[in-house]
Protein backbone atom coordinates (compact mmCIF):
# COMPACT_ATOMS: atom_id res chain seq x y z
CA UNK A 1 0.00 0.00 0.00
CA UNK A 2 1.39 3.33 -0.84
CA UNK A 3 0.35 6.32 1.45
CA UNK A 4 0.78 9.66 -0.78
CA UNK A 5 0.67 12.98 1.77
CA UNK A 6 1.88 16.32 2.77
CA UNK A 7 3.27 15.51 6.80
CA UNK A 8 2.03 18.33 8.45
CA UNK A 9 -1.38 18.67 6.95
CA UNK A 10 -4.05 18.12 8.98
CA UNK A 11 -6.82 15.94 6.42
CA UNK A 12 -3.34 13.58 6.00
CA UNK A 13 -2.47 13.24 9.56
CA UNK A 14 -5.82 12.02 10.40
CA UNK A 15 -4.77 9.14 8.38
CA UNK A 16 -1.75 8.62 9.44
CA UNK A 17 -2.93 8.27 12.28
CA UNK A 18 -5.23 5.43 11.70
CA UNK A 19 -2.25 3.89 10.17
CA UNK A 20 -0.05 3.73 13.19
CA UNK A 21 -2.88 3.29 15.59
CA UNK A 22 -3.62 0.00 13.33
CA UNK A 23 0.07 -0.90 12.83
CA UNK A 24 -0.58 -1.10 9.02
CA UNK A 25 2.48 -1.41 6.95
CA UNK A 26 2.76 1.08 4.28
CA UNK A 27 5.35 3.01 1.73
CA UNK A 28 5.05 6.77 2.88
CA UNK A 29 5.70 8.34 -0.26
CA UNK A 30 5.71 12.57 1.17
CA UNK A 31 4.91 14.98 -1.79
CA UNK A 32 6.31 18.49 -2.34
CA UNK A 33 3.15 21.22 -2.11
CA UNK A 34 4.41 21.99 -5.80
CA UNK A 35 4.49 18.53 -7.31
CA UNK A 36 0.96 18.50 -9.09
CA UNK A 37 1.99 16.02 -11.40
CA UNK A 38 1.70 13.23 -9.01
CA UNK A 39 -1.88 13.61 -7.35
CA UNK A 40 -2.93 14.56 -10.74
CA UNK A 41 -1.98 10.89 -12.29
CA UNK A 42 -3.47 9.27 -9.34
CA UNK A 43 -6.84 10.69 -8.79
CA UNK A 44 -7.30 13.34 -11.50
CA UNK A 45 -6.92 15.70 -8.47
CA UNK A 46 -4.05 17.98 -7.10
CA UNK A 47 -5.36 17.28 -3.40
CA UNK A 48 -3.98 14.42 -0.87
CA UNK A 49 -3.86 12.42 1.22
CA UNK A 50 -4.14 9.38 -1.11
CA UNK A 51 -3.80 5.74 -0.89
CA UNK A 52 -2.68 3.16 -3.53
CA UNK A 53 -3.99 -0.05 -2.16
CA UNK A 54 -1.82 -3.06 -2.75
CA UNK A 55 -5.12 -4.73 -5.02
CA UNK A 56 -5.05 -1.69 -7.06
CA UNK A 57 -7.41 0.35 -5.54
CA UNK A 58 -6.76 4.40 -5.38
CA UNK A 59 -8.29 6.56 -3.67
CA UNK A 60 -8.73 9.87 -1.99
CA UNK A 61 -10.55 11.63 1.02
CA UNK A 62 -9.59 11.40 4.00
CA UNK A 63 -12.73 10.46 5.65
CA UNK A 64 -13.48 7.90 3.21
CA UNK A 65 -9.76 6.58 3.28
CA UNK A 66 -9.96 6.19 7.43
CA UNK A 67 -13.45 4.24 6.92
CA UNK A 68 -11.88 1.81 4.24
CA UNK A 69 -8.76 1.36 6.56
CA UNK A 70 -11.61 -0.20 9.04
CA UNK A 71 -12.58 -2.21 6.69
CA UNK A 72 -9.60 -3.64 5.23
CA UNK A 73 -8.06 -3.71 8.80
CA UNK A 74 -10.86 -4.09 11.32
CA UNK A 75 -8.28 -4.66 14.30
CA UNK A 76 -7.51 -2.96 16.45
CA UNK A 77 -10.65 -1.45 15.99
CA UNK A 78 -11.30 2.14 15.84
CA UNK A 79 -15.24 2.38 15.01
CA UNK A 80 -17.66 2.13 18.02
CA UNK A 81 -21.37 1.97 17.58
CA UNK A 82 -21.38 5.53 18.44
CA UNK A 83 -18.62 6.13 15.66
CA UNK A 84 -20.96 8.44 13.36
CA UNK A 85 -22.35 11.63 15.70
CA UNK A 86 -18.58 11.90 17.58
CA UNK A 87 -17.08 11.52 13.85
CA UNK A 88 -19.09 14.24 12.60
CA UNK A 89 -18.44 16.35 15.93
CA UNK A 90 -14.97 15.58 15.27
CA UNK A 91 -14.57 17.19 11.60
CA UNK A 92 -16.81 19.57 12.20
CA UNK A 93 -15.44 21.57 15.07
CA UNK A 94 -12.44 23.30 13.40
CA UNK A 95 -14.75 24.25 10.65
CA UNK A 96 -17.01 26.02 12.62
CA UNK A 97 -14.60 28.31 14.17
CA UNK A 98 -14.99 30.27 10.53
CA UNK A 99 -11.25 31.86 11.14
CA UNK A 100 -9.12 28.80 12.50
CA UNK A 101 -6.51 28.34 9.55
CA UNK A 102 -6.27 31.81 9.23
CA UNK A 103 -4.84 31.55 12.93
CA UNK A 104 -2.55 28.71 12.68
CA UNK A 105 -1.71 28.59 8.69
CA UNK A 106 0.70 31.36 8.64
CA UNK A 107 3.16 30.33 10.98
CA UNK A 108 3.58 26.84 9.03
CA UNK A 109 6.52 27.62 7.12
CA UNK A 110 8.74 28.95 10.24
CA UNK A 111 7.51 26.08 12.36
CA UNK A 112 8.43 23.01 9.70
CA UNK A 113 10.96 24.75 7.88
CA UNK A 114 13.04 21.61 5.98
CA UNK A 115 9.28 18.79 5.83
CA UNK A 116 9.20 17.29 2.37
CA UNK A 117 6.62 19.19 1.62
CA UNK A 118 7.85 22.69 2.18
CA UNK A 119 10.81 22.04 -0.31
CA UNK A 120 11.73 25.85 -2.03
CA UNK A 121 9.02 25.23 -4.53
CA UNK A 122 6.37 23.73 -1.72
CA UNK A 123 7.02 27.52 -0.04
CA UNK A 124 6.37 29.21 -3.20
CA UNK A 125 2.95 27.13 -3.96
CA UNK A 126 1.95 26.82 -0.56
CA UNK A 127 2.44 30.75 0.80
CA UNK A 128 0.95 32.25 -2.55
CA UNK A 129 -1.61 29.92 -2.67
CA UNK A 130 -3.05 30.76 0.88
CA UNK A 131 -2.21 34.27 0.68
CA UNK A 132 -4.07 34.75 -2.18
CA UNK A 133 -7.21 33.01 -1.04
CA UNK A 134 -7.02 35.43 1.65
CA UNK A 135 -6.04 38.23 0.27
CA UNK A 136 -3.54 38.72 2.89
CA UNK A 137 0.14 38.52 3.25
CA UNK A 138 1.11 35.77 6.07
CA UNK A 139 2.93 38.75 8.09
CA UNK A 140 -0.89 40.69 8.19
CA UNK A 141 -2.21 37.43 9.43
CA UNK A 142 0.01 37.26 12.10
CA UNK A 143 -0.68 40.44 13.36
CA UNK A 144 -4.42 39.54 13.33
CA UNK A 145 -4.06 36.15 14.81
CA UNK A 146 -4.51 37.32 18.96
CA UNK A 147 -7.77 39.59 17.95
CA UNK A 148 -9.29 36.38 15.47
CA UNK A 149 -8.48 34.00 18.16
CA UNK A 150 -9.97 36.08 20.83
CA UNK A 151 -13.27 36.83 18.61
CA UNK A 152 -13.51 33.22 16.93
CA UNK A 153 -11.20 30.34 18.65
CA UNK A 154 -11.75 30.92 22.25
CA UNK A 155 -15.45 29.84 22.28
CA UNK A 156 -14.60 26.61 20.31
CA UNK A 157 -11.43 25.63 21.96
CA UNK A 158 -13.74 25.71 25.41
CA UNK A 159 -15.78 23.16 23.81
CA UNK A 160 -13.34 21.06 22.23
CA UNK A 161 -11.66 21.20 26.36
CA UNK A 162 -14.91 20.52 27.82
CA UNK A 163 -15.75 17.51 25.36
CA UNK A 164 -11.95 15.79 26.18
CA UNK A 165 -10.93 16.40 29.36
CA UNK A 166 -10.04 13.90 31.05
CA UNK A 167 -10.58 10.90 27.99
CA UNK A 168 -11.45 11.08 24.97
CA UNK A 169 -14.25 12.12 22.26
CA UNK A 170 -16.18 9.08 23.39
CA UNK A 171 -16.33 6.14 25.56
CA UNK A 172 -13.50 5.25 24.15
CA UNK A 173 -10.28 6.13 21.74
CA UNK A 174 -11.95 6.00 17.89
CA UNK A 175 -10.95 7.39 14.87
CA UNK A 176 -12.34 10.48 15.60
CA UNK A 177 -9.56 11.17 18.14
CA UNK A 178 -7.41 11.11 15.31
CA UNK A 179 -9.67 13.19 13.44
CA UNK A 180 -9.51 15.85 16.04
CA UNK A 181 -5.78 15.83 17.16
CA UNK A 182 -4.44 16.29 13.50
CA UNK A 183 -7.07 19.18 13.10
CA UNK A 184 -5.70 20.63 16.06
CA UNK A 185 -1.73 19.85 15.61
CA UNK A 186 -1.53 23.19 13.82
CA UNK A 187 -2.25 25.25 16.79
CA UNK A 188 0.77 24.32 18.65
CA UNK A 189 2.78 26.38 15.62
CA UNK A 190 1.24 29.55 16.55
CA UNK A 191 3.28 31.89 18.65
CA UNK A 192 2.66 34.67 21.44
CA UNK A 193 -1.11 32.98 21.69
CA UNK A 194 -2.03 31.49 25.13
CA UNK A 195 -3.40 28.09 23.64
CA UNK A 196 -5.51 26.00 25.87
CA UNK A 197 -2.72 23.02 27.84
CA UNK A 198 -5.82 21.01 27.80
CA UNK A 199 -5.57 20.94 24.08
CA UNK A 200 -1.84 20.48 23.90
CA UNK A 201 -2.27 18.01 26.66
CA UNK A 202 -5.20 15.93 24.53
CA UNK A 203 -3.25 16.27 21.43
CA UNK A 204 -0.30 14.71 22.92
CA UNK A 205 -2.21 11.76 24.31
CA UNK A 206 -3.35 10.60 20.82
CA UNK A 207 0.03 10.91 19.47
CA UNK A 208 0.85 8.77 22.29
CA UNK A 209 -1.94 6.08 21.38
CA UNK A 210 -1.15 6.16 18.14
CA UNK A 211 2.69 5.81 18.02
CA UNK A 212 3.57 8.80 16.01
CA UNK A 213 4.52 12.25 16.17
CA UNK A 214 3.06 14.77 13.95
CA UNK A 215 5.17 17.06 14.59
CA UNK A 216 8.49 15.94 13.86
CA UNK A 217 7.62 13.57 11.18
N1 LIG B 1 -11.66 16.83 1.63
C1 LIG B 1 -10.27 16.49 1.48
C2 LIG B 1 -9.45 17.71 1.71
C3 LIG B 1 -7.97 17.46 1.54
C4 LIG B 1 -7.19 18.75 1.38
O1 LIG B 1 -7.74 19.86 1.43
N2 LIG B 1 -5.89 18.60 1.18
C5 LIG B 1 -5.05 19.75 0.92
C6 LIG B 1 -3.83 19.71 1.78
S1 LIG B 1 -4.12 20.23 3.43
C7 LIG B 1 -4.53 19.69 -0.49
O2 LIG B 1 -4.19 18.64 -0.99
N3 LIG B 1 -4.45 20.85 -1.14
C8 LIG B 1 -3.94 20.94 -2.47
C9 LIG B 1 -3.25 22.23 -2.70
O3 LIG B 1 -3.19 23.05 -1.78
O4 LIG B 1 -2.75 22.39 -3.79
C10 LIG B 1 -9.93 15.36 2.47
O5 LIG B 1 -10.58 15.29 3.53
O6 LIG B 1 -9.04 14.55 2.17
Amino acid sequence: MKFYHYPHCPFCQRVRLVLKAKNIEYEDIPLSYADKETPAKLTGKKLLPIIEFDDGKIMGESLDLIKELEKRFPEPTLSHQWIEPDLDWASNIVVRAPKFWDVVLPWYLDEFEGAPEFDEAGIKYFKEGKEAKRGKTFAEMKKEAPTLYRDNLIIILAEIVDRVEGGWIGQQFSMADCVLASDLSGLRSVKKIPIPPQIISYIEKVEMKCGEDLIDW
